[in-house]
């Protein structure tokens, strides 16, 4: 029985361990270009089986946050190098997180101040983070988003297929589309904000049609075996609904079995909250989805996230619940979070003051054991 700290082929890569550094938004990359600090964050946390870099944008119109990095320019392009050759230096491996938010954006961070884009012109219930006129950090709503047109489509499923390209150029391992957590993948998912009528929208084959497209684009760009998915079947973040999670993402793990991807991540119930937290009638079966998935031919490592300690997940990878264990929080407070885990050392506590925005504090500073 595989633990933990036993190595795991997912794809194209090959990880030291089975705990992955989860995808965190850190909001330090002023002009969407991540600084020579950020090279020095991953890197200290190289020794994870898999670093995914925090939601990083393939387009502006795909941005939704201040400082949050992009992924299309070349300048961010130059940021991501310092950090793949840092990671690399430390014998680590980096996937990138690919991010378009859809309607999760403010008309201030979109191009010529546009409203965003999104399936259908549905405001979520949701907040964003901008600098306002006065350049200060300011929380506010987001932007009622317009609804993209059908022929809008095919450019945005390009943006991801450069954007994979992109990465990869630039050294990542790997990407990980970001389908999760009621940005435009999860919103064309579920009905709550998709009400489209053309096929794109209505039923759970047209709402997943989106993600199916994007995903078989960037596989055919990079290959499955360096693509993975992150998706978050119950989550209420950025206000996501579906009344039938269940036969979606049956569905969608259907349409991602044929990939042969080297990873799928699930975030389990609610994002950052509780991991029993569901949508609909009935608890989520994560155990079914992965079966559905496994019958229909899918491939690579099964990851799961969301509030594991050392113990949950070590029976999570014992009893075959899943191949490996992503962790969030606790890995922004422990650069040598495998070392900690395995030692069975004391944790270091989380500054949520420094969470999102600013320097090396509560970034680069956090000790490691020695
Ligand atoms: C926290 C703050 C802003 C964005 C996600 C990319 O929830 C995010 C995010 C998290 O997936």
């Amino acid at each position: 029985m595989p633990t933990l700290f036993d190595p795991l082929t997912a794809g194209a890569l090959s990880l030291a361990n089975r705990v992955v550094m989860a995808p965190l938004t850190r909001n330090r990359s002023p002009n969407a270009i991540p600084p020579p600090r950020t090279a020095l964050y991953y890197a200290q946390r190289a020794t994870a089986g898999l670093l995914v870099t925090e939601a990083t944008a393939i387009t502006q119109q795909g941005q939704g946050y201040a400082d949050v990095p992009g992924l299309y320019a070349p300048e961010q392009l130059e940021g991501w190098r310092r950090v793949t050759d840092a990671v690399h230096a430390e014998g680590g491996r980096i996937v990138v997180q690919l991010w378009h938010v859809g309607r999760i954006s403010h008309t201030s961070l979109q191009p010529d101040g546009q409203a965003p884009v999104a399936p259908s012109a549905i405001a979520a219930r949701s907040k964003t983070f901008i600098h306002d006129a006065d350049g200060n950090g300011a929380f506010v709503d987001t932007s009622t988003p317009r609804a993209l047109e059908l022929d809008e489509l095919p450019g945005i499923v390009e943006d991801y297929r450069r954007a994979a390209r992109a990465a990869i150029d630039a050294g990542f391992d790997g990407v990980e589309v970001h389908a999760a957590n009621g940005y435009l993948i999860d919103q064309f998912l579920r009905s709550g904000s998709n009400a489209r009528t053309d096929a794109y929208g209505g039923s759970i084959e047209n709402r997943a049609r989106f993600l199916g497209d994007v995903m078989r684009a960037v596989v055919e760009e990079i290959g499955g075996d360096r693509t993975g998915i992150r998706i978050s079947p119950v989550t209420p973040a950025n206000d996501a609904y579906d009344p039938d999670p269940q036969p979606l993402f049956a569905h969608v793990a259907e349409v991602l079995a044929p990939l042969d991807l080297a990873f799928v991540h699930i975030i389990e119930g609610a994002t950052g909250g509780e991991r029993d937290y569901t949508q609909g009638d009935a608890p989520f079966d994560y155990a079914a989805l992965k079966a559905t998935y496994a019958q229909a031919g899918g491939r690579g490592a099964w990851i799961v996230n969301n509030d594991y300690d050392k113990s949950d997940a070590e029976a999570a990878i014992g009893s075959g619940h899943a191949d490996a264990v992503a962790f969030g929080r606790p890995f922004i407070a422990n650069p040598d979070l495998v070392r900690r885990l395995r030692e069975d050392a004391p944790l270091n506590t989380l500054d949520q003051a420094t969470l999102y925005g600013g320097g090396d504090a509560g970034y680069t500073d956090y000790p490691t054991l020695d």
